[in-house]
This record gives C-alpha cells, sequence and structure tokens, in this order.
C-alpha cells in the first residue's frame, strides 16, 4: 500500500483549490494503480508560514502495480494535467502531489535517507533531491501532512524510526496542528 499526498492552494481550470484536489486525486485511479481510502479535505496554513493562500490538503491511499518511480512519473503526468508548474520550490500551486510512502520501502538506502531526513531547515530551501526518497524525508514534521493521513493510514509504522503515523500525528506541536480544520467544518462554522 502506497500514500500520497494532495494540496492546492491555487485556482486551476478544474476549478478552486478543494474542486482541483479531488479532481486530481480521482484521476489517480486507473487500471495500474486504485484508490484504497482517501481522508477528509484540510484547510491548512501554507508552509513556510507566510509563504502563500491556504492551502487544501487530502491524504490518499492506493495498492499500485507500478515500482515506485513509475508511480511517482505518474503523480508528475498527473501534475502537468492540472498545469502544475514547477518555477518556484515553495510557491503557489494548482497541484502538488506528494509520494509519501511506499508500503515499507526505505529509498535511496538508509544512509541516504539519514542524510535528507536530517538536512537543516536552511540548507532545505537550497538543496532538493533529485532523486526518490522514500519514506517522504518531511513526513514526520508536517501536520498537513499527517493530520489527513492519519485519518486513512494511522497504524502504518515508519520503517526507518518504528513510529506509527498515528504517533507522529499525536507527536505534533499544538501550533502545528492549530489552523488545521476539515473543510467542512470551515463551511459549518461561516453558515
Ligand atoms: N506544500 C508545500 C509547501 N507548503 N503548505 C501546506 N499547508 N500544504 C502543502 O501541501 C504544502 C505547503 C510544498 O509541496
Ligand atoms: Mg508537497
Ligand atoms: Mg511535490
Amino acid at each position: 500500500m502506497a500514500a500520497i499526498g494532495a494540496g492546492s492552494n491555487l485556482a486551476s481550470s478544474f476549478g478552486d483549490p478543494k474542486s482541483t484536489v479531488l479532481s486530481a486525486i480521482s484521476s489517480l485511479d486507473s487500471e495500474s494503480t486504485r484508490i484504497c481510502a482517501v481522508s477528509r479535505l484540510f484547510r491548512t496554513p501554507a508552509w513556510p508560514p507566510g509563504s502563500g493562500p491556504d492551502f487544501v490538503n487530502a491524504a490518499v491511499l492506493v495498492a499500485s502495480r507500478l515500482d515506485p518511480a513509475a508511480l511517482l512519473a505518474r503523480l508528475h503526468e498527473i501534475e502537468a494535467r492540472f498545469q502544475r508548474t514547477r518555477e518556484s520550490r515553495w510557491g503557489a500551486r494548482t497541484v502538488d502531489l506528494d509520494l509519501l510512502f511506499f508500503g515499507p520501502a526505505v529509498l535511496p538506502d538508509p544512509a541516504g535517507h539519514a542524510r535528507w531526513r536530517g538536512l537543516a531547515p536552511d540548507r532545505q530551501r537550497i538543496e532538493a533531491p533529485d532523486e526518490l526518497i522514500l519514506p517522504h524525508p518531511r513526513i514526520e514534521e508536517r501536520g498537513f501532512v499527517l493530520i489527513p493521513l492519519a485519518e486513512i493510514a494511522p497504524g502504518w509504522r515508519h520503517p526507518l524510526t518504528g513510529r506509527t503515523v498515528a504517533a507522529m500525528a499525536a507527536a505534533l506541536p499544538e501550533a502545528d496542528r492549530a489552523g488545521i480544520v476539515p473543510v467542512d467544518r470551515v463551511r459549518e462554522n461561516r453558515s
């Protein structure tokens, strides 16, 4: 089972960020890749703080016959179809699909993974891996990833730390959790 994080903070020809994320998720479903579970949609403050409009984020579990590299290529194809351009690392985007984990796979290898996981925050702005890193090196740090993921894969265990998604989500600082609200609840509050 593989997990994908989906996010948008910019309208596309498919509609507002919510419609765009939902369309992108639907287009994941194919002959080779079946959707097993989709989290609720969450409205999340852009990270780093102040870097743009709020995102809509969700997590998706898929069963895929593709290998990790082929699944990633498929995610990039879908991003391209949704007019994602890659001019800015952390800029606003119509749709971002990140491969979060692929079963227990560790890529490129435990030492390579540790290097990306331990990268200092100021280096994270400059250095971007050109190879696939799995599990996603920032999976433990991001509320907008862990909170949706905890709805559909609470028991998945990080192959290097042994911690479950539920434990990682519970360990998030309160400040990181604040502001992450289910999209439906945002609407209810306004009515
Ligand atoms: N994705 C980013 C950068 N910042 N912030 C939020 N809230 N959600 C995201 O999905 C996100 C982000 C880079 O992919
Ligand atoms: Mg991302
Ligand atoms: Mg991405």
